[in-house]
């Protein structure tokens, strides 16, 4: 061997702590996984002994959310842990000083931002903030927001104001890798009953798992907090655990869950993991899902064959159930998403294994579904909403879709069932896409996946 490549892959704070051996597959020698921040990664560099590591290459499993990747190579023949705990130091050193010569970018700035785009132009604009590692919103009836951070707090933000503390009554949340307090929902009948449901981690005896708990709001505060769905889905890593929530109007509660890193768990009726839900409020199976009854197969299932979905809408003029889903190198996945159905993976997929080798060569195969778009290279896709909101009139219908590794918003427009065509906005935006919804105000929120930041909204031109 004749040297080292020393890599450094942006992360959000939580996905650096994702990074776990088990998740590094390959000839990987070293890495630090530090309690934030970038991640580092050693590796031989080329040499006559072989080809070296690409950066897409270190996005080791769990780590298709990262962001940059950048490699410096260490001529110097490797030697000892101590040696490289040194270089590390110096390189972290190093780019902090890179990071303090580069401008402040959008984010810093949280100034308003004009774009003229395909079909509408618009302002970009911060609506309120900070909040760290923000992962799921929802609008109260008077206008206000609840936030969830990944952390394990549930805050307020009041109209044009700032966040508030955290709400009292939520019990300590486990946060462990990609996991933590996660999306949020309101029931239908929030306005009468304060009822509000959250999606989070679990630990249970066979590892980590997603599970649903409800919980009343009232007088800024959560009463009667009570998890009543806890997924069959454990592992022992921390990533793939999905868990976006919808409702749909006649109340039913759908939950995504990842395949938690064990791929044949998505074909296998008998775990939740790799499959969206449909449960009744109180956690049970909603009568009328498909598998009730089949021998072996769990009555919660709707649909299976998912990767890691962190995307979930409704269409409010068809009442169509859209997601999207974490392909692994590439194959990032749109799919409308249907009772019964097998979404193919990872039987079918059109994404590589990190380390570029292929995971098969089908990409179709009878009984399984053909995602309406997807994307290679990734995008990293979270966040989805259906725009019907009536500010944006020639984006009726269009799907909306948020990029962590990408840091971009996509628009998508239909043609019934398929997505016939793509436009990327706010390519200049640096920032981390976590979630995107509607609001009530008919325009188009974002909310990003990073320490101190700004929740912005898109308003017309
Ligand atoms: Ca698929």
């Amino acid at each position: 061997m004749n040297g080292v490549d020393i890599f450094r892959v942006e992360t959000g704070r939580r996905q650096a702590n994702a990074v776990t051996p088990d998740l590094i597959r390959g000839p990987t020698p070293a890495f630090s996984a530090g309690a934030g921040g970038p991640v580092w990664f050693r590796t031989a560099a080329a040499s006559a002994d072989g080809p070296g590591w690409t950066p897409d290459q270190v996005r080791g499993d769990g780590l298709e959310q990262a962001g940059a990747v950048s490699r410096r190579t260490d001529s110097t023949t490797p030697d000892k842990s101590g040696s490289f705990a040194r270089r590390i130091r110096a390189a972290a050193l190093a780019a902090l000083l890179c990071l303090g010569a580069i401008p402040g970018g959008l984010a810093q700035a949280a100034e308003p931002r004009e774009y003229r785009s395909e079909k509408h132009a618009f302002r970009l604009v911060p609506v309120g903030g900070p909040f760290d590692q923000a992962w799921g919103m929802a609008f109260l009836p008077d206008g206000r927001m609840l936030v969830t951070e990944l952390d394990g707090n549930l805050r307020l933000l009041e109209t044009g104001g700032k966040p508030s503390d955290p709400l009292p009554g939520l019990p300590r949340i486990e946060v462990y890798g990609q996991g933590g307090l996660m999306d949020i929902a309101l029931d239908p009948s929030f306005a009468a009953s304060r009822r509000l449901y959250l999606s989070h981690i679990a630990d249970t005896a066979n590892g980590w798992t997603t599970a649903v708990s409800t919980a009343r709001l009232d007088g800024g505060r959560l009463h009667g907090f009570e998890t009543v769905f806890t997924a069959r889905a454990a592992a022992r890593g921390g990533r793939h655990f999905g868990s976006r929530l919808r409702l749909s109007s006649d109340g039913r509660l759908f939950v995504t869950i990842g395949d938690r890193g064990y791929r044949p768990s998505a074909q296998d009726l008998g775990t939740h993991a790799g499959a969206i839900l449909r449960l009744d409020p109180d956690g049970a199976a909603a009568p009328g899902n498909p598998f009730a009854g089949r021998a072996g197969a769990l009555p919660e299932i709707w649909s299976y064959g998912h990767r890691n979905p962190q995307g979930l809408a409704f269409d409010p003029a068809t009442g169509r159930l859209w997601s999207q889903e974490h392909g692994p190198r590439g194959g990032d996945e749109v799919n409308l998403v249907r009772r019964g159905r097998n979404y193919g993976w990872p039987v079918i997929t059109y994404g590589r294994n990190y380390s570029g080798t292929k995971i098969t060569d089908e990409t179709a195969r009878p009984g399984m579904e053909q995602p309406a778009t997807y994307w290679t290279p990734p995008i990293a896709p979270s966040g989805l909403t259906v725009y019907r909101g009536g500010r944006f009139p020639r984006w009726d219908g269009n799907l909306f879709v948020g990029a962590l590794r990408a840091q971009l918003l996509v628009r998508l427009e239909l043609d019934g069932d398929r997505v016939v065509h793509e436009e990327r906005l706010l390519t200049d935006f640096g920032n981390r896409i976590r979630d995107v919804r509607t609001g009530p105000d008919g325009l188009i929120y974002l909310l990003l996946d990073e320490n101190d930041a700004q929740i912005w909204r898109l308003e017309p031109l």
